[in-house]
């Protein structure tokens, strides 16, 4: 799809464990998506993003896939996949499926194979040798501990960057990249026409492994010594007229300009993750620090810039499921939850690239604060837990370190109601509903004109009415501002201005003295006329649209 095309869509993003359950077994499901195919039309989004429904253990939810080509029975049949594709069509939404390619799950026959001898598939992993105890490098699990895994079988170690059930595909045996193309045929002949990719970034490994003296490990393996040749091969295989988005780990803007430039013909768009790193002490997640602000304007600016320059393109977001909720983060979950929840969808959606819409971002979900482990279930929280509690992190620490970092934060089941499991499930939830289903949920902000789901459902249709908001030029504006994130988007004599204040106390903005007097398209409080300088009240965003007349 072109960038012109491409700027105009929206993507909501589905963690299908967790969206809608439709038999009361506590897992959300494909029926139960379709269930809420109105809701979604509602809101005017174009692509329906499915984390990973196919057969899988499930020790990451899914991005442990031991099967590409099914349906996991606890989210349904093919029957009912196919059902949701034309359903969802029928209201112009596009299904866009999740593809996991730099691992699978250890129970794939695949690696079964190998295991049991059948050298062929042996092939289709990273293997080196060792001896027990002693692993080939000191490389990193992003999940914790070393990233290899003695096999007995084999006699051999496999590399897994992630969980230990997560074995790294060899992106070097042509046939891997045989097998990857067919399977995206197949979903192609299903009628899927956009592709999630995860962790693309990480599937060309170099040719020498070595230890680092200076990281995990991560700086041999991500954007890889093959990684161009690689998604040129995939976009040339036929997939060039899919919506493709690639997850990038670690990237870096000049290989996500190569990822999205059209004439490199690799992928759409990509996920980088830099800005939401603000918050992270010397890089590390898992120690708690306040957001430097100036550092993830700055972030954003140079994205925005960079990419604009380039002719990448971005996908942009505050969240996902690995994420925690923004407005916990970024905004302020209490007194004002509903205008930091606004000011900060208003920050996104008005810039150049294709937004994302998390389940629940739209009503304003916040983290789920768990205060015991039984509570959680993701499995790099469980083994967070477990590592904290050797390096002797007091308990109360650890929860306060997971209540705010913790993948599940924006894991637990959508809110649609102020009912029992929040109308999730009529069982019992594999992840409890966040308490606070009473006061914030789906059904009260479709009763409510003013609610934090309409603001995103009027967000959504000016990115359709204003070329500006898509293909505009994007300009930095107050970049020394310590508490205000503006910028302009400028497309022939039209100029947007987007002002966000992220604190909880009155700004003063400067802003430029253009000629007119522009029409407000949005913002997150009651209406002020625009003028060069005025002070924006507590989480206030405003969007103020200059155009010439006549
Ligand atoms: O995530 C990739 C990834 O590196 C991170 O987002 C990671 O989960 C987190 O930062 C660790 O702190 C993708 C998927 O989105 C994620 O759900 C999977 O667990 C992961 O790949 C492995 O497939
Ligand atoms: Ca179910």
């Amino acid at each position: 799809m072109k960038q012109s095309e491409l700027a105009g869509k929206v993507v909501y993003q589905l963690y299908v464990k967790s969206f809608q359950d439709s038999n009361g077994d506590g897992i959300g499901d494909l029926p139960g998506i379709v269930s809420r195919l109105d809701y979604l039309a509602g809101l005017g989004v174009d692509y329906l993003w499915l984390t990973p429904i196919y057969p899988s253990p499930q020790r990451d939810n899914g991005y442990d896939v031991a099967d590409y080509r099914a349906i996991n029975p606890q989210y349904g049949t093919m029957q009912d996949f196919e059902t949701l594709c034309a359903e969802a069509k029928k209201r112009g939404i596009g299904i866009m499926l999740d593809m996991v390619f730099n691992h699978t799950s250890t129970d794939h026959q695949w690696f079964q194979k190998a295991i049991a001898g059948d050298k062929t598939y042996q092939d289709y992993y990273i293997w080196r040798d060792g001896v027990p105890g002693t692993p080939p490098t000191n490389w990193e699990s992003k999940f914790g501990g070393s990233a290899w895994q003695w096999e007995e079988h084999v006699g051999k170690y496999y590399l897994h960057l992630f969980d230990v059930t997560q074995a790294d595909l060899n992106w070097e045996n042509p046939a891997v990249r045989r097998e990857v193309c067919d399977i995206l045929h197949f979903w192609r002949g299903k009628g899927v026409d956009a592709f999630r990719f995860d962790v693309v970034n990480l599937i060309s490994k170099p040719d020498v492994f070595e230890d680092d003296d200076r990281g995990d490990g991560r700086r041999f393996y991500t954007d890889g010594p093959r990684i161009h040749q690689y998604l040129k091969e995939l976009h040339a295989q036929g997939f060039g007229d899919a919506v493709t988005v690639g997850e990038m780990s670690s990237t870096s803007l000049d290989n996500c300009v190569r990822y999205t430039n059209p004439d490199e013909g690799e992928l759409s768009m990509v996920f980088s993750f830099h800005h939401l790193k603000t918050d992270y002490k010397n890089g590390d997640k898992w120690q708690l620090e306040p957001n430097r602000f100036g550092e993830l304007k700055a972030l954003l600016d140079k994205w925005q810039l960079g990419m604009q320059a380039g002719g990448g393109w971005n996908a942009v977001f505050w969240c996902n499921h690995d994420q925690p909720r923004p407005v916990s983060r970024f905004g302020d979950e209490g007194r004002y939850r509903e205008v930091s929840a606004k000011m900060l969808a208003t920050a996104i959606h008005m810039l150049r690239g294709t937004p994302y819409i998390y389940q629940g971002e739209e009503l304003g979900m916040t983290n789920a604060h768990f205060t015991r482990l039984d509570q959680y279930r993701d499995v790099e929280s469980t083994n967070r837990y477990h590592i904290l509690k050797e390096q002797g992190v007091p308990e109360e620490e650890i929860f306060r370190i997971l209540g705010a970092r913790s993948r599940d934060n924006g894991r637990t089941p959508m809110q649609w109601t102020a009912g029992p499991n929040g109308g999730f499930t009529t069982g019992t939830p594999w992840l409890a509903v966040n308490e606070n289903t009473a006061a914030i949920n789906a059904a009260a902000c479709l009763a409510d004109p003013d609610s934090v789901l309409y603001y995103y459902k009027k967000l959504v249709a000016l990115r359709k009415q204003y070329p500006v908001i898509q293909v505009g030029e994007y300009a930095p504006l107050m970049t020394g501002s310590p508490d205000v994130y503006a910028y302009t988007r400028t497309l022939g004599d039209e100029t947007l201005v987007v002002v966000c204040n992220f604190c909880a106390r009155p700004a003063a903005v400067t802003l430029p003295a253009l000629p007119g007097s522009p029409e407000r398209l949005i913002g997150s409080w009651d209406e002020q006329p625009y003028a060069p300088s005025m002070t924006l009240r507590p989480y206030e965003a405003a969007v103020y649209r200059f155009a010439a007349r006549g």
